[in-house]
């Protein structure tokens, strides 16, 4: 069994300013900026719902604060409260997962797991190895000072314990150098340097021992994939990731994907199909050298403008 655990809180509208100003402090968000406005309990549900797909009564956990409102989710899940401070969403977050961790003494794997990601795949296979604590890396050149993603850990069941003690050490390094980013980066930062830079570079192999806690690599290729930044690649599939992240404004696109791939697999109705359908020809997917395909395809800019429009 696995339990999928999240996060969120309620921010506002400074939270955003203040964590876009951040990102540009250090060099990144140059057009983008962070958005607090996207429906959250939407997202939060379209995961679970997705991990419910390839794991039926699968656990779900939400670590949030008490002042957030939940109360839009359609799924049962488990409600966890911390005291999470907006200004330092990282930094609470990773206290907010220990805590989880040290309390939490069933026998399920976990998976901590970002709002804006779609599991796709059955993830059994992940807990096949042995290891303590799986992380994901991107070998994107722009992410060379933060590698490791903060948003998805994979914890065995009977590994828990020392899974806690590498995540203690990061959450040490955290809020002893890296207060300035308590609010946003902070975490990966702790994560690659809790690792050791050189040692994750030097690597021989996707296994790494830190202080005798067995670290598994998986890359964000297949199991923390981002899908291309447009509407056109809703339209493919992607079968081989295990796990969708949607992250940064990349989550408008989260609720096209869930309706036009995995609704169908979650309800087997004729509206569910029509819908896939629909957006599959509407994106351009149809491989159909019919006069109707052809047109369609034809049309595609000004519908994938239509389709922004509705995303937003
Ligand atoms: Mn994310």
């Amino acid at each position: 069994m696995i339990t999928f655990v999240t996060f969120h809180i309620d921010t506002n509208r400074d939270t955003a300013n203040k964590i876009t100003h951040l990102g540009r402090k250090i060099g990144r968000w140059k057009h983008d900026r962070f958005r607090n406005d996207y429906n959250y309990t939407g997202l939060l549900d379209l995961l679970f719902r997705s991990a419910e797909i390839f794991h039926p009564n699968c656990g779900k956990v939400i670590l949030t604060n008490e002042q957030t409102d939940l109360s839009g989710l359609t799924v049962d899940f488990a409600r966890y409260n911390y005291e999470i401070a907006s200004d330092s969403l990282m930094r609470d977050r990773l206290s907010a997962q220990l805590d989880y961790l040290a309390s939490d003494r069933s026998t399920s794997n976990l998976v901590f797991v970002d709002s804006d990601m779609l599991i796709n795949q059955n993830l059994d296979v992940i807990f096949e190895a042995q290891y303590s604590l799986g992380l994901t890396y991107d070998p994107n050149p722009n992410l060379s000072d933060m590698p490791i993603n903060g948003g998805l850990f994979f914890i065995p069941f009977d590994r828990k314990d020392s899974a806690y003690a590498f995540l203690k050490k990061a959450s040490a390094i955290y809020d002893g150098k890296l207060s300035n980013f308590a609010a946003w980066w902070g975490d990966q930062y702790a994560l690659i340097q809790t690792i050791g830079p050189a040692s994750f570079q030097n690597r021989s192999s996707e296994q790494l021992n830190q202080d005798g806690v067995e670290i598994a690599l998986f890359s964000c290729e297949y199991y923390n994939f981002k899908p291309p930044n447009h509407v056109t690649a809703v339209a493919v599939r992607f079968r081989d990731k295990a796990i969708f992240h949607f992250n940064g404004n990349r989550k408008r696109f989260m609720p096209l994907f869930w309706e036009t791939h995995l609704a169908p697999k979650e309800q087997q109705t004729l509206t569910s199909y029509y819908r896939s359908t629909r957006n599959r020809v509407l994106l351009g997917f149809s491989k159909s050298h019919s006069a109707t395909a052809a047109f369609l395809r034809d049309k595609l800019s000004r519908i994938g403008g239509f389709l922004h429009a509705l995303i937003r």
